[in-house]
């Protein structure tokens, strides 16, 4: 017996989509597993049998009656998913069959999973640390190949192997201080003054380097917000429509049709694109547009990529040339864009301003390009790579940020001639911090909220 993994009542849950399908797989997963399964399954003996064996046979239920054909694999603890004893049904993936399965199996004395229980299960049998676990959930609802990258590392525990750095780090620098707490009314001085600052110091600056991430994972994980701005009829609409693939957006060539703010996900070449159309930014007095209008400032304040689109068909007024840098310059931070549009009907016309592309929705001219304008830009200055390992949690970030503010304080207060007693404070403050992201620290709350964004299932 394995006396580190404690065993809970057996839940059970259909692991795979509802749905039809070639099979479908149901999982259980606690105390006397097998042996549940066994009373419900006729071929072998599975009491009997090795652990990651499979075995052909029949679930019957309690009269007997064939329910399904199925495989079972069998998993001894504690080499599972959970740690647990555990069994994984493969049958036929029809709707009603698998939920006949599942029901037969529920009645041996197992109960319904709830959402992310088998996960829940495994952090709290020290197979996963809860970033880990994260990780898991990031994974299954991972929107681009990029994503996954991201929760791969993760789910690797590299971002665990960091913050167990840092709080082996600060563990060190706690022992130094309270070594010196010890000595307190021999009025010892920090032998290793320097030393500690040091240590400190480091873990501050690998911090930092580690939050850097955050942005870059942010838009990897939730993908690049991107609006579409400009004239009304400078081709928003098409345009966006042209880079989905379908007619999401209506377009006609009167202006003001778009009233509403319309979004649709999006992936090039690996990377998610939330696109929005925007309705326009110009003042009116309809009053459904001007509601359109205020939506359209609110995704335009919120972009993490500006593209300005103008209509090459027609000259420049010279208020819309001050629009454009009024824009450009409301984007701030944010990557802007400048296209020009409808390049198959380009006015003959000097433009006097440099556009990042020239383009033809309807053509499909440069509309690859454009793809890749977007992924270059969207990542500018973000030393990205599918091996970096990036923050993509705010409940990580937060984490990090704390932990590095107790650090800081810890600095501070050793340069003040603080006593031992104050740093040692806001070292275990720090430590704590940094245990809620691995999980070593942590109470129900975080728990259920991390467990509740899980399929049931998993
Ligand atoms: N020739 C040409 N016409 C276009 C192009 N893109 C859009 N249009 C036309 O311009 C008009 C306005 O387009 P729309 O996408 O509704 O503009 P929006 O108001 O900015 O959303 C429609 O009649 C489109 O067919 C293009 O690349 N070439
Ligand atoms: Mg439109």
């Amino acid at each position: 017996m394995h006396s580190e993994i404690n065993q809970q009542y057996p839940i059970a849950a259909i692991a795979t989509p509802v749905g039809e399908g070639g099979i479908a797989v149901i999982r259980i997963s606690g105390k006397d597993s097998i042996k549940k399964v066994n009373k419900a399954f006729h071929g072998k003996d599975l009491s009997k049998q090795e652990s990651h064996t499979v075995h052909f046979g029949k679930i019957v239920d309690r009269k007997e009656l064939p329910v399904d054909e199925v495989l079972v694999t069998l998993f001894h603890l504690p080499r599972s998913y959970t740690g647990e004893e555990t069994v994984e049904i493969s049958c036929h993936g029809g709707v009603l069959v698998t939920q006949k399965v599942l029901e037969t199996i529920l009645e041996l004395g197992v109960r319904s999973a709830v959402a992310g229980e088998f996960t829940q299960r495994a952090f709290l049998n020290g197979k996963l640390d809860l970033d880990q676990a994260e990780a898991v959930a990031d994974l299954i609802h991972a929107k681009s190949l990029k994503a996954v990258d991201a929760a791969h590392q993760q789910l690797e525990g590299r971002l665990g192997e960091h913050v167990k750095k840092f709080r082996q780090q600060i563990i060190d620098a706690t022992a130094m201080v309270e070594l010196e707490l010890d000595f307190i009314e021999e009025d010892v001085e920090f032998a290793n003054k320097e030393q500690l600052q040091k240590l400190l110091e480091d873990v501050d600056s690998e911090i930092s380097s580690l939050l850097e991430t955050y942005e870059t994972g942010r838009l990897v994980k939730d993908g690049v917000k991107t609006v579409l701005i400009g004239r009304p009829n400078a081709g928003k609409s098409t345009l966006l429509n042209t880079l989905v693939g379908s007619d999401r957006a209506i377009v006609t060539d009167i202006a003001g049709t778009t009233r509403d703010t319309i979004d649709v996900d999006c992936n090039f070449d690996g990377l998610l694109f939330k696109l929005i159309d925007t309705a326009g930014l110009r003042e009116t007095e309809d009053i459904v547009e001007a509601e359109g209008v205020k939506r359209s400032q609110k995704a335009f304040e919120q972009a993490d990529l500006v593209i300005y689109l103008k209509d090459l068909s027609h000259a420049f007024s010279d208020e819309e040339r001050t629009e454009i840098a009024e824009f450009q310059k409301r984007a701030g931070e944010s990557p802007f864009i400048l296209i020009g549009t409808k390049a198959d009907i380009e006015a003959d016309q000097e433009w006097r301003i440099e556009f990042d592309l020239k383009i033809s929705a309807t053509e499909g001219e440069q509309i690859d390009e454009l793809k890749k304008l977007l992924k270059d830009r969207a990542l500018e200055n973000k030393h990205y790579d599918a091996s970096s390992l990036l923050v993509t949690s705010t409940r990580h970030r937060d984490a990090l940020q704390k932990a590095q503010e107790q650090v800081r304080a810890a600095l501070q207060s050793l340069a003040q001639g603080m006593t031992g007693d104050f740093l040692s404070i806001d070292l275990r403050a720090a430590l704590n911090e940094l245990g809620t992201i691995t999980g070593e620290i942590t109470n129900e709350h975080i728990l259920d909220s991390i467990f509740s964004r899980f399929c049931i299932g998993k």
